[in-house]
């Protein structure tokens, strides 16, 4: 199976540039395509990758996404005077032209394609195509925003003729809006398109009404067009993140996407002149990670802006490690997302809640106009949106002799290395059972020697429980060898099979707690669990079926769901919107990921909330399942290793209670859990 990863580039997409003075267009230079390409190879990542040659689109391709007469008229330019380039490049909007341009832009979208074409067939698994113009402003007699052809368009419509594509997901993390994306697809239900975006109350370019949250999509594809607009500038990873676990991933999931195309501008990083976001390049690291699971791993991202050229190569190779799988890195201080972000959140889910089912019963409506939707038409006309960054006195930019904007430096520190320790996934199971493990999953034989006190306390336990079984003790031992060795990073994660569960959580988490700060439990299944909850070190989520009795601390969230959490709907919608989020805000350094039997998860449910879970404590996670059966052991040491997993299908209906209950718990926590909230806080409660 395709576990590869592939870049495609060709420094040919370097060989144009702007010509003549244009305060608009002159951060979109070359220099963006070699620093990210730079960066690829001095980090080494480029020669983990597989490098894919670029081919020119055809005609053919070219009038997938663009009317015959624009590509007509583009493919004049190549031999076009300086002037008549100027003269032809007024006539659009932010963009320039370049003898070589065309040339370039059908490279761009040739690369696309066989981005697409190579993860198709399955060569590689996921992939980057560096690529310049970039695409997503670009419409279909229109070039727009630096970009003369739609890449990512094409490649969607692409991918569904050849082959054969019913649900294509494009996520659209550039912070601008792909209004040329989504102008191809409005009415097309089989490709849906998800984008945030800088927007200010319309004030920000391009200036859209059509941009804003209230924008669903038209006809038969009303619901498969998502715009978060950000009304504030200096968006963070809570922010961020916030808007994938409310709105993006619960409706990705629920569309069940067979490819996952992500427009990925980098100009939504911190450092970046246009976007004035303060999301370090990590977040990338993080977006990209929760985007593969989906569609079996099938992700291609496209480049397309980011103008801080240190932003935009640490960025790239972010996306890049993650693809790679290498361990995502630990996000401190996830704490509460703005309270503009929050507003744009609850207008983007209330204005979707006719069209998904995962936003149907929660009793949130928009936040009450006109908040949101001043300052526009009324205050300078559609037409002539002059409400410019300038006006505002806390984005007052700078200005030099010359004219030019003076960026001010914003400084960040520069990512830490994400290595990986040599095995990636230890497994321990009973003596003598067999197991068909994944290739490269290590076998832990023999527990390693463990110190006398660890062994102490575990026949302390046994002690207490009268017992002394030595398969019991073995079973304990392996499990705190698993944590040591992940501890001093020989492994990255590990699984381990434990006749007795409760007294292996115990053991476990106490164990873990004598090297790192806090602990995430995630438990599926009913049984009662002696955790000390009390210090805050350890958050237990279980998702169960039974209604426990009313927690008594913040640490412990049960989340139930009426028919059990072989209920794949009101499972996902537990992971989702309640345990994704409190977890990222725990920040634990090791994730206990707990099967207990008879909980009735499905196979493929547990693999993927075994595949987002990684995104936690660098990775660290501990799997423990109570029997040693050859199925889940094998899909759980399996999605350990990184390998993507089934798609869930059609996800049914949400049970209407279990939603209600978890409203409900959501009011219980969110005061604790900041990351809960989704909608703005009411005034005066507290
Ligand atoms: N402050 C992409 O990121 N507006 N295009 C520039 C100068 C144009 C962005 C205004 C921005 C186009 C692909
Ligand atoms: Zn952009």
């Amino acid at each position: 199976m395709a576990s590869k990863t592939a870049i495609v580039y060709d420094e040919e997409m370097t060989r144009y540039k702007l010509l003549w003075v244009d305060p608009a267009c002159k951060i979109e230079v070359p220099e963006r395509l070699t620093a990210s390409h730079g960066a690829l190879l001095s980090k080494g990542l480029l020669e983990r990758c597989v490098s894919i040659p670029v081919r020119q689109a055809t005609d053919e391709e070219i009038l997938l996404a663009h009317s015959e007469e624009y590509l007509e008229a583009v493919k004049q330019t190549p031999h076009m005077t300086l002037e008549d380039l100027m003269t032809f490049t007024q006539q659009y909007g932010d963009v320039y032209f370049h003898p070589n341009i065309f040339h370039c832009a059908k490279l761009a979208i040739g690369a696309t394609l066989q981005l697409v074409d190579s993860v198709m067939t399955e060569k590689v698994r996921n992939g980057l195509a560096l690529v310049r113009p970039p695409g997503h402003h670009s419409q279909r007699s229109a070039a727009n925003g630096f970009c003369v052809f739609n890449n990512v368009a094409i490649a969607a419509l692409y991918a569904k003729k050849h082959y054969n594509l019913k649900r294509v997901l494009i996520v659209d993390w550039d912070v601008h809006h792909g209004q040329g994306v989504q102008y191809c697809f409005e009415d097309d239900p089989s490709v849906l398109y998800f984008s945030w975006h800088r927007y200010e109350h319309q004030s920000f370019w391009p200036n859209l009404p059509e941009s804003d949250y209230d924008s669903v999509g038209k006809g038969k594809g009303a619901g498969f067009n998502i715009n978060v607009p950000w009304n504030k500038v200096g968006m963070d990873h809570s922010d961020y993140l916030s808007v994938f676990f409310h709105v993006l991933l619960p409706v990705a999931y629920e569309f069940n996407p067979e490819l996952v195309l992500v427009c990925a501008g980098f100009d939504s990083a911190i450092g970046d002149p246009e976007g004035r976001m303060n999301a370090t390049p990590e977040i990338f690291a993080h977006l990209t990670h929760l985007l593969m699971p989906l569609a079996g791993g099938k992700l291609c991202a496209v480049l397309e802006g980011g103008y801080n050229l240190t932003a935009l190569s640490q960025s790239v190779c972010q996306t890049v490690q993650s693809l790679l799988g290498d361990p995502a890195p630990q996000l401190a201080n996830i704490s509460f997302p703005c309270e503009s972000a929050l507003e744009s959140l609850q207008n983007v889910r209330s204005a979707h809640q006719p069209y998904w089912t995962c936003f149907k019963h929660s009793a949130v409506g928009a936040v009450s106009e006109p908040s949101t939707k001043r300052s526009r038409v009324e205050e300078g006309g559609a037409e002539n949106p002059q409400l410019p960054e300038q006006q505002q006195p806390e984005q007052q930019q700078l200005t030099g002799e010359s004219g030019d904007t003076l960026e001010e430096e914003i400084e960040w520190p520069e990512p830490l290395p994400r290595s990986a320790p040599p095995v990636r996934t230890a497994v321990a199971l009973p003596a003598g059972v067999e197991a068909s493990l994944p290739e490269g999953c290590q076998r832990l034989e023999e527990a390693t020697q463990t110190s006398d006190k660890t062994l102490e306390k575990i026949r302390d336990h046994l002690n207490e429980k009268g017992m002394k079984d030595e398969e019991e003790i073995a079973a304990l031992r392996k499990l705190v060898s698993l944590l040591d060795k992940m501890n001093c990073k020989e492994i990255r994660n590990g699984l381990a099979t434990v006749p007795d569960m409760p007294l292996a959580v115990k053991v476990a988490v106490q164990h873990a707690l004598t090297s790192v700060d806090r602990v995430l439990v995630v438990l599926v299944g009913d049984d009662e669990w002696p955790v000390d909850l009390h210090d805050g070190r350890v958050l237990l989520v279980q998702i169960c079926c039974k209604e426990p009795a009313t927690p008594k601390s913040q640490y412990h969230i049960p989340v139930c769901i009426k028919q059990g959490p072989g209920d794949v709907a009101g499972f996902l919608q537990a992971v989702l919107s309640l345990l994704l989020p409190v977890a990222y805000q725990h920040n634990p350094g090791l994730v206990l990921e707990v099967w207990t039997q008879g909980s009735g998860v499905k196979e493929a449910a547990w693999a993927q909330l075994t595949s987002l879970l990684q995104g936690l404590a660098m990775g660290h996670t501990l799997a423990l399942l109570q029997k040693s059966e050859d199925g889940p052991v094998r899909a759980t040491a399996a999605s350990l290793m990184g390998t993507p997993a089934p798609d869930l299908g059609p996800l049914g209906a949400l049970c209407p209670e279990d939603v209600q209950a978890m409203e409900k718990l959501r009011t219980r926590l969110e005061n604790k859990w900041e990351m809960l909230h989704i909608s703005v806080p009411t005034k005066g409660q507290d």
